[in-house]
């Protein structure tokens, strides 16, 4: 079924990660023994080490002096044999690295094991398939957007938390290139973001219990961001548009926005991608007595679900509580009882749809 995308107006024109104990892939300067997941010791290659077993399943691959890839502490035990690569043999040496989380150092480009369970947002920094790859997923700049917004969020909540996906304690972010060129993709329209929800859902991408959070580093015709709004569009991926430009010169290009430089300065392209997690949780719903389509609200241009004629200027989630947080109508979706709060609201509730 094709879905369709909604346009959210408010002017939407617009690190490293650290070691995971015991599983640290270090990228070798050795022979290129293939590429491997799992290592049983004595793997040659660059590998993402599996979550960390013990005994056989969880051992390292070999430190070839020679070329056999570089060695990867995995799970416990599970000492390496020689193994053989496609064009190194390395030897390899035992494990004893301790409790293998899985994690990755460096880029991941899978969904890591969840430190935690149910309902959480999981963060991708999406390419075109010729887009510029700045690093923006190992180089800290998203973990920082990310952890910008969250700490906003945490501040008007009063402490609760939106639950994000991690791994070994530090944001899970995967990185994902579609199979289409920037342009192709910019062609879009109001559809680029249904575009990469099909692109990482055919690549089997998409979990049924995560909002995917896009940080997308390709063009947009449209906006900086768009979200799915259910019940009327039911969707996993709220996207940001890091390099949107558009054909009114008066409306400035969504790069000339830098993302937050610090957790403490959320700007406008941090918010951005938190208006479309929330667009995508359900809010704000028709029912809020300061609703304006399609999902926003009209009373304070300082409101983050803000649309209208006013510049945007958010610092206030739901302005006088009376629309999507801790507004308690009947009925209505709100995010103070939305299952991807920690802790856990009572009677939690999934997104319309879900
Ligand atoms: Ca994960
Ligand atoms: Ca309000
Ligand atoms: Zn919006």
């Amino acid at each position: 079924m094709r879905l369709r995308s909604t346009i959210f107006g408010c002017t939407l024109y617009l690190a490293t990660i650290a070691a995971c104990t015991g599983d640290d892939p270090k990228t070798g300067t050795g022979g290129d023994g293939g590429t491997v997941t799992t290592s049983t010791g004595g793997t040659g290659g660059i590998g993402i080490v599996g979550s960390g077993g013990s005994g056989a399943t969880g051992g390292s691959r070999g430190a070839g002096a020679a070329g056999g890839g570089s060695g990867v502490t995995g799970g416990s035990g599970g000492a390496g044999t020689t193994g053989a690569g496609t064009t190194g043999a390395g030897t390899g040496t035992g494990g004893g690295g301790g409790s293998g989380t899985g994690c990755v150092v460096g880029r991941a480009v899978t969904d890591q094991p969840d430190d935690v369970q149910g309902y959480q947002v999981h963060v991708n920094y999406v390419l075109p398939s010729n887009g510029i790859d700045e690093g923006l997923d190992t180089n800290g700049a998203i973990a920082t957007s990310v952890a910008a917004f969250s700490k906003w969020l945490s501040g008007q909540m009063g402490g609760r938390q939106i639950r994000l996906d991690t791994c070994g304690g530090q944001l899970d972010i995967r990185f994902f290139k579609i199979n289409q060129t920037e342009m192709e993709l910019k062609a879009k329209g109001i559809f680029l973001r249904d575009a990469i929800e099909e692109a990482m859902s055919t690549a089997g991408l998409i979990a049924p219990n995560k909002i995917e959070a896009v940080y997308y580093g390709g063009d947009s015709s449209e906006s900086c961001g768009s979200g799915p709004w259910p019940p009327g569009l039911v969707g996993h991926v709220a996207g940001l548009y890091l390099k949107g430009t558009f054909a009114n010169p008066s409306i400035p290009s969504c790069a000339s926005n830098p993302l937050a430089p610090n957790k403490d300065t959320p700007g406008y392209l941090d918010f951005s991608i938190l208006h479309e997690i929330l667009h995508t949780v359900g809010i704000v719903p028709t029912c809020a007595p300061h609703h304006v389509p399609s999902g926003h609200v009209s009373d304070s241009p300082t409101d983050i679900m803000y649309a209208g004629n006013l510049p945007w200027n958010p610092s206030v989630l739901d302005v006088n509580k009376d629309d999507y947080f801790g507004a308690n109508i009947p009925g209505c979706t709100d995010l103070a009882n939305s299952a991807f709060l920690d802790p856990l609201p009572a009677n939690a509730m999934k997104p319309p749809g879900w």
